[in-house]
């Protein structure tokens, strides 16, 4: 390990220095402290998991002549301050056999994107693609749940949910938790779902909502798998010993993003409590897919390998053996190994079929 990760919080070792040795301990002590320790710093606590008034009314059609069912959900929810809707869209492959496994994406880039009929150039969501292998692809718009801007938390799930008496806690939920309580929000309805096999979902996000998806992964662990594409800084990628975008960078631009405690950090990483290898490994044993592309020198590739590297010992405990490789690849050169794959993507920031179809192969081995 170099120097400059000196500082690094040991994931397999609790707070009261206890060393980690079995799944068990893990489950039970470090897991739980983990998660505590992201809702505390970095995420903000969600004031409700999943309401009571949550109700889901759905309507279906044929779609990608013939090929697909489209079926769309509106999973509505109602807080003191409001109502709200997560407008989910699911295209089910027609000659496959019921229930199938399905692909979540937490979208960013706006629903025109959403609707292969309209769209069927859509590189960052192939539902054809993605129908075409046999798997539902699902996608929602995260700003059903909070519009992406620094509105001082006013609209969205937070306007509808938050209480008003007092001056908002520096631990209170921020925008990527926001966007993370609405894939489990779409969980709850897939598990109502008798055409989906709610065992077999993968959430996927790209850049900030690659950073989403890792966090409603990680913290649910009902997601068999969890993509998380050039997420970046505050994503995959360690904050100690970053290069291109550091926390002050993200917390002076976004920050809105996470909660108020987040911003003690800036320029002072090495304070931080955990570190984002710990994220990856909450996902364990489950499947973690992390890709990073060449251009992407502001997420820095390099980091987000080394905190995939870094999460496998808690891979490990579950007997797993991870990647199985120590060098960081070759653009182009995936490597899908036990329970975990990355890739380097030749290219920009950006989610491509060539992404997707990797995320497909790889499910294709390890969650059918
Ligand atoms: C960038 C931001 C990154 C990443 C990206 C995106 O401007 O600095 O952390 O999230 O936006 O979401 O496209």
């Amino acid at each position: 390990m170099t120097s400059r990760l000196a500082t690094l919080p040991d994931a397999l070792v609790t707070l009261g220095g206890e060393r980690i040795t079995t799944s068990d301990q893990w489950v039970q002590t470090r897991r739980p402290e983990i998660v505590q320790l992201f809702l505390e710093s970095v995420y903000g606590k969600e004031p409700v998991q999943r309401p009571d008034s949550l109700t889901f009314s759905t309507e279906a059609k044929a779609a990608m002549k013939g090929a697909a069912t489209c079926k769309k959900v509106d999973i509505t929810f109602k807080g003191p301050g409001g109502v709200g809707t997560i407008h989910l869209l699911i295209y089910f492959p027609t000659q496959v056999l019921k229930p199938v496994p399905l692909f979540l994406l937490m979208d960013i880039r706006g629903s025109e994107k959403a609707d292969p009929e309209q769209n069927t150039s859509s590189e960052s969501w192939p539902a054809e693609i993605i129908v075409s292998k046999g798997y539902a692809a699902a996608i929602f718009q995260v700003s059903d749940l909070d519009p992406d801007n620094d509105d001082g938390f006013q609209n969205g799930v937070h306007g509808i949910f938050d209480s008003t008496a007092e001056p908002r806690p520096a631990n209170a939920w921020a925008t990527m938790s926001a966007w993370a309580w609405g894939a489990s929000r779409v969980m709850d309805y897939l598990e109502t779902d008798s055409d989906i096999d709610a065992k077999r979902v993968a959430v996927v996000g790209h850049s900030r909502g690659g950073k989403a998806a890792l966090w409603a992964g990680a913290a649910d662990e009902r997601f068999a798998m969890v993509v998380s594409n050039n997420s970046g800084c505050s994503g995959a990628a360690l904050a100690r010993g970053k290069i291109g975008e550091k926390l002050a960078n993200i917390n002076t631009r976004f920050p809105h993003w996470f909660n108020g405690n987040y911003k003690q950090y800036n320029d002072k990483e090495d304070e931080l409590p955990i570190d984002q290898h710990m994220l990856l490994g909450l996902v364990a044993p489950r499947l973690l897919y992390v890709t990073s592309a060449s251009e992407d020198s502001w997420a820095d590739p390099e980091s987000e390998f080394l905190s995939v590297m870094l999460a496998e010992p808690i891979f490990h405990l579950f007997e797993a053996q991870g990647l199985g490789v120590q060098q960081f690849p070759q653009p182009d050169s995936p490597l899908h190994g036990d329970k975990i794959g990355y890739h380097l993507r030749t290219g920009k920031h950006n989610l491509v079929s060539y992404d997707w179809e990797r995320f497909i192969e790889f499910a294709d081995r390890n969650m059918r």
